[in-house]
């Protein structure tokens, strides 16, 4: 693990956030977690793959809706570069914008109890897995302990205390979800749902932050043998799952360590999810940021 020398801001499960005083500082490690459980073993390189993702589509959406984005280089510290981005400081809603273009996970659990999915009325008949008649917007709660909370768009408002804001994070959302699934299935990658975190800046405007549309904040499935009626293998976790389902852990913590093929195959898995998405070599990413060898 990486501890630089700066104030801690927040701490998430695979991720840092520093404070730059008038920036902050986000930092993707190389840990992974499974069924909410991080493994003691890294993914070497995941860090620097995520952040690429994450920075191909900040590039690629800016026109669709600014994001918190500042630099890639300046103001990173060498030992961080390829896995870090500066960003600008927002004030952070309180809900996470959640859209689904597939019923499965928890929507899939909520659906089945209810037809209903954050209040949306879904279609009888639906198997899990199957693509829903179009995407909807789901946000949930920020949980600090556990699980997030599902809510529908009253509760949301709720919580934002701000009803233009939310359906602005809202439109922004199904806006990005469609852009992007559109562009991984044309890859050859279903994108079945993703999660956004959005803030104001200083002027009240509407900004992107957290990192976008990862493997860490969105399900990709390979469009490949994708078939509905059961839950679908994950892009860049299923060797890790596969080995976790053979190994005896019961999928609670603590995470056992990873052995070295499953690290090597996961490894060679994200390196291909940026470079299937992305439509460049990872080793692009690594010299544009002046990476560490
Ligand atoms: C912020 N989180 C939640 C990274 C993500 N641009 C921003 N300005 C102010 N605060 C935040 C951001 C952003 N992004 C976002 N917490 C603070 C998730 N974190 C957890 C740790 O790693």
């Amino acid at each position: 693990m990486t501890a630089l020398a700066l104030p801690l801001n927040a701490r998430g499960k695979v991720r840092e956030l520093y404070d730059l005083g008038d920036a902050l500082l986000m930092v993707a490690s190389d840990r992974i977690s499974t069924y909410d459980a991080v493994h003691p073993t890294p993914i070497p390189g995941k860090g620097q793959v995520l952040t690429g993702l994450s920075a191909f589509w900040f590039e690629r959406t800016a026109g669709l809706v600014p994001n918190h984005v500042l630099s890639y280089e300046d103001g990173v510290p060498e030992e961080v570069r390829g896995r870090a981005v500066k960003v600008r400081k927002l004030r952070m809603l309180p809900v996470e914008c959640v859209v689904r273009g597939y019923i499965t996970g928890s929507g899939w659990k909520d659906y089945q109890a209810t037809g209903t999915v954050s209040g949306i009325a879904l279609p009888a008949g639906l198997r899990e897995s199957d693509q829903l008649p179009e995407p909807i917007f789901t946000p949930s709660t920020k949980a600090l302990e556990g699980h997030d909370e599902a809510i529908d768009l009253e509760g949301a408002v709720a919580a934002v205390g701000d009803r233009s804001l939310v359906e602005a994070a809202r439109d922004a959302s199904l806006a990005l979800y469609r852009a992007a699934s559109e562009h991984a299935r044309e890859r050859g990658v279903i994108l079945a749902d993703t999660k956004f975190e959005f803030g104001v800046d200083e002027q009240g405007a509407l900004v992107l932050g957290d990192e976008v549309l990862t493997p860490d904040s969105s399900r990709y499935w390979p469009a490949d043998g994708y078939a509905p009626g059961r839950g679908q293998p994950s892009f860049d976790k299923q060797y890790v799952r596969d080995w976790a389902a053979g190994s005896g852990w019961d999928k609670a913590p603590p995470a056992p360590a990873i052995p070295d093929d499953v690290v090597a195959g996961t490894r060679a898995r994200y390196q291909e999810a940026y470079e299937l998405i992305t439509g460049e070599p990872l080793s692009a990413w690594l010299s544009r940021t002046g990476a560490p060898a």
